[in-house]
């Protein structure tokens, strides 16, 4: 076909898109078990706390139920709650940790 006009009107946007990542928010529940020095010890190690600060996020958890401890991307979000799970198994305490989009 020679006499194809389909291109004629057509405008393609072309502004700049910077896309930026969805954000994951770390979400620990409290539970009636795990020791609260175990939970303050997770926010330093896991999530660099300091000590004042990862107290008043555990006692946040214990007594709301649930807190956001970060926001990451996707896959460091993943590897918080695997890293928490791993270590709360590893000692025997029931604590969880979870992941959901912001
Ligand atoms: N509720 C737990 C206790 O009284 C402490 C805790 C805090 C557990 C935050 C999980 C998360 N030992």
């Amino acid at each position: 076909r020679t006499d194809d006009d389909s291109d004629i009107n057509v405008v393609v946007d072309t502004r700049p898109r910077t896309k930026r990542p969805p954000l994951y928010k770390v979400l620990l529940l409290n539970d009636d078990y795990t020791p609260m020095e175990f939970v303050v010890l997770i926010l330093e190690q896991f999530f660099h706390m300091t000590h004042a600060e990862a107290f008043e996020i555990m006692l946040t958890v214990h007594k709301k139920g649930v807190a956001v401890v970060g926001v990451f991307s996707h896959e460091i979000a993943e590897t918080k709650v695997a890293q928490v799970m791993d270590f709360a198994r590893k000692h025997q305490h029931p604590l969880q940790c979870t992941m959901e989009k912001e």
